[in-house]
């Protein structure tokens, strides 16, 4: 009897903790966390990274929850808002030549790869010339998009041969051939109603409020390229196209789809979307996703990445700097052995991450001149916080190069679930969506952080801003 009563007791004890439930976009599970792992009803807990599973709406993800091994504990949330940056202005005399105008530098089939703990120069080519003008960024951006595709990426492919589609009550159906192959895939569109209406592709599904007046086009993007875990590379309908051992990561092969859902919109009709003004977004690891989708697709008018962090707005050595630094945070080196969101080439690479001619500053960069805005989060340190504050905000100097550095926002706020948009970005969403989707004038000038910390610049940013004519 004393036996079955001390089982009832701790039965009952367990089931309070169990019964406890999580709310949508609740944490419930991750590396340190302690609480209840079980979601209200309408969500379910789906692991985003080794540090973060939470209550995400619908059906079950790909991967459960993790155990409990280390300490991370959100910081604290200031509230104060650090003054906007300044231009650095380009005090260096910039050497001329930069080749024939419309000729742009071979990028070297090898590239001899040299330790330079700086994020590297954007407005330097892999051959020493500099970038003067904005005909030489269009080569340098050209450049540095084949350097991602070759240290971090893969290959985007082209065009495929044939990509058709049909629209029908709110579903599109995007079909491509290739060197004699077809796949077909469907996306949702959601609030399309009246005529040239703009659009935002939302990874997964949207974790933004889009506003009204703009369509939701929702994009299976695991369909596309699987991301269960390590095992999924090359898995998923673009490596039934282009084979299983293509090059392309899933980030690129998720930028790939969504440059054919814009050849089937722009072959199609009755979805009422205007192909000019599609916007992308995702969070998290969908985040990632969307960045370089507005990297690699350049019909993308604006991209919103939402915590992406590590492997998307921050820098890879800006999170070695603060895992020196002792936060807890996704390196290059750990994310390799949690997903196949990079190519197997980078892997090569992670150790030494600042060797690479390249970071994601650049990543950033090319998305110029077009909009973007990266919304992060400032409790999220896993994500990198210091690097996925410090690093777009030296990716904007590219934009400011070119002359509209309102055209690039970085926004960081913590003190709200991950992925739960909070409504202290609103409005400066509601800029961005309004200047470029909706055409209007709207004020995008966004800089700012409530993280408790110094991003020390200068240790990071050895080159100048040139005034590109
Ligand atoms: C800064 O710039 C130079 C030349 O661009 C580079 O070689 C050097 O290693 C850089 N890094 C640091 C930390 O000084
Ligand atoms: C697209 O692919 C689907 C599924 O394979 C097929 O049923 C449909 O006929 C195709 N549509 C076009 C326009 O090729």
């Amino acid at each position: 009897m004393k036996f079955s009563l001390s089982v009832a007791a701790v039965v009952a004890m367990a089931s309070t903790a169990v019964n406890a439930q999580v709310g949508l976009w609740g944490q419930c599970g991750g590396n340190g966390y302690n609480g209840p792992t079980n979601c209200v009803s309408g969500a379910q807990c789906s692991k985003l990274n080794d540090w973060y599973s939470q209550c995400l709406p619908g059906g079950p993800s790909s991967s459960s929850t993790t155990t409990s091994t280390s300490t991370y504990t959100p910081p604290p949330v200031q509230t104060t808002t650090p003054p906007t940056t300044t231009t650095t202005g380009g005090t260096t005399p910039q050497p001329t030549s930069t080749g024939t105008p419309g000729v742009c530098p071979a990028l070297p089939a090898n590239i001899n790869l040299v330790a330079n703990s700086a994020l590297p120069d954007p407005f330097t080519f892999v051959n020493g010339q500099k970038v003067t003008t904005k005909a030489d960024w269009e080569c340098r951006a050209k450049e540095i998009s084949e350097l991602f595709q070759r240290y971090e990426l893969g290959t985007f492919p082209p065009k495929p041969s044939s990509v058709t589609g049909s629209y029908s009550g709110g579903t599109l159906t995007v079909n491509v051939s290739e060197g004699g192959k077809s796949i077909s895939f469907t996306v949702r569109i959601s609030g399309n109603t009246g005529s040239n209406v703009p659009a935002i592709i939302a990874y997964g599904a949207a974790s933004i409020p889009v506003p009204s007046g703009v369509a939701t086009i929702t994009f299976n993007n695991d369909d596309i390229a699987a991301q269960q875990n390590t095992g999924s590379r090359g898995s998923g309908k673009f490596y039934t196209l282009y084979g299983s051992g293509h090059s392309a990561s899933a980030l690129t092969a998720w930028a790939w789809g969504v440059d054919r859902i814009l050849d089937a919109l722009e072959v199609t009709t009755g979805h009422n979307i205007n192909v000019q003004r599609v916007g992308v977004t995702g969070c998290s690891r969908n985040g990632k996703g969307a960045i370089v989708a507005g990297a690699l697709v350049k019909r993308i008018a604006l991209t919103i990445p939402q915590e992406s962090g590590s492997g998307g707005s921050a820098c890879w050595r800006l999170s070695d700097y603060q895992k020196s630094q002792g936060t807890n945070v996704q390196t290059a080196q750990q994310i390799i052995t949690e997903n196949v969101w990079f190519s197997k080439e980078f892997e090569k690479h992670v150790n030494q991450v600042n060797r690479l001619p390249i970071d994601h500053h650049m990543l950033a960069g090319l998305v110029a001149p077009r909009g973007l805005y990266i919304a992060e989060n400032t409790d999220m340190e896993w994500l990198g916080a210091i690097s996925s504050y410090g690093c777009p905000k030296v990716g904007r100097k590219i934009y400011e190069a070119l002359g509209v550095a309102d055209n690039m926002g970085v926004s960081q706020i913590g003190g709200h679930n991950h992925c739960s948009f909070p409504s202290g970005q609103n409005s400066e969403l509601t800029a961005f969506i309004n200047k470029f989707l909706k055409d209007q004038s709207a004020n995008t000038n966004v800089v700012r952080t409530d993280g408790r910390f110094n991003f020390p610049e200068a240790q990071f940013v050895n080159w100048s801003v040139p005034n590109l004519a």
